[in-house]
C-alpha cells in the first residue's frame, strides 16, 4: 500500500467492503495520505484494512483533528441507505474536516463536468460532458453517467448502472446495480430504483420502483 506524504491527512468514516474500493481509488492518485479508518465495530479496532489502521469509532475524531487530521471521506456504501451516508458526511463537516473527492485514475471523466466535495468516482466509471455531480455522491464501479446529467448530493449510482443523457437524479437516491435510466428522465429525492430495473418514466420523490419496465413497489 502506497502511503503519500501529502499534507492532506484523510480519515475514512466506515471500514467495510466499500472502504476497500475507496482506499484503492484514493491511492491510485497518490495525492492524499489516508491516516486512519473509523468504524463502530470494536473487533476491527487495532486491525488494519489494506494497510490502513482502524483507529476507533467516530468519537475519536476530535482527538485525531488535534493530531493533524484535516480531511475525510465517507467510506460507507450502504446500499439503499443514503441517510446514513448523509449523516456521516455532515459529521465530518461538523468537526471541521475537508471532504475530499476520490476519483479513480482509471475512471473516464470529461473535463467539462462538475464534481462536488466528498464525491467518489470509482474504477471504470464514465462521466460524460456537461454532467453535474453534487456532494458525497458515489458513482460506483463501471457505471455510466451520460452527457448533461444532474445527480444531487448523497445519491449513489451503484455498480454498472447507466444513466442516458440529460437524466436528473434528486438527493439521497439510490440507483441499483445494473439499472438503466433512459434519456431525459427525472427521478426525485429519496428514491430507490431496484437492481436491473429499466426506468422509462419519471419517478416521484420518496418512492421505490423495480422491474423492466420499472413500476412502483411501495
Ligand atoms: O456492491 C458493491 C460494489 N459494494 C457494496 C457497497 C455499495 O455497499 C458492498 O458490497 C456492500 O454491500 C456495501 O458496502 P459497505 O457499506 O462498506 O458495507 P459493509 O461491508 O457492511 O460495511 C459497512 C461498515 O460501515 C461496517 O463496518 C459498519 O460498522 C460501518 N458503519 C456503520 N455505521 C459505520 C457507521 N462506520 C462509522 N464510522 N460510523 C457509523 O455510524
Amino acid at each position: 500500500m502506497h502511503q503519500s506524504s501529502s499534507n492532506i491527512k484523510c480519515l475514512i468514516i466506515g471500514g467495510g467492503g466499500h472502504a476497500k474500493v475507496l482506499i484503492d481509488t484514493i491511492s491510485s492518485r497518490r495525492s492524499v495520505q489516508i491516516i486512519g479508518i473509523l468504524d463502530p465495530e470494536k473487533d476491527k479496532w487495532n486491525t488494519n484494512i489494506l494497510g490502513i489502521p482502524v483507529i476507533g469509532d467516530d468519537s475519536v475524531i476530535p482527538k485525531l483533528v488535534s493530531q493533524g487530521a484535516n480531511a475525510f471521506i465517507v467510506g460507507v456504501g450502504s446500499t439503499g441507505n443514503n441517510q446514513l451516508r448523509r449523516r456521516l458526511f455532515e459529521l465530518g463537516i461538523q468537526y471541521g474536516l475537508e471532504p475530499i473527492k476520490a476519483i479513480h485514475i482509471n475512471s473516464i471523466c470529461s473535463e467539462a463536468i462538475d464534481i462536488g466535495p466528498g464525491s467518489q468516482v470509482l474504477p471504470g466509471s464514465i462521466i460524460n460532458h456537461g454532467s453535474t455531480i453534487g456532494s458525497n455522491v458515489i458513482i460506483n464501479t463501471g457505471s455510466i453517467i451520460e452527457h448533461d446529467c444532474i445527480i444531487e448530493s448523497h445519491s449513489h449510482i451503484a455498480t454498472g448502472a447507466r444513466l442516458c443523457g440529460t437524466v436528473h437524479i434528486g438527493e439521497n437516491t439510490h440507483i441499483g446495480a445494473g439499472a438503466t435510466i433512459l434519456q431525459n428522465i427525472q427521478i426525485g429525492s429519496n428514491v430507490i430504483v431496484g437492481a436491473g430495473s429499466v426506468v422509462l418514466e419519471d419517478i416521484i420523490s420518496n418512492s421505490i420502483v423495480a422491474g423492466v419496465p420499472a413500476v412502483p413497489i411501495k
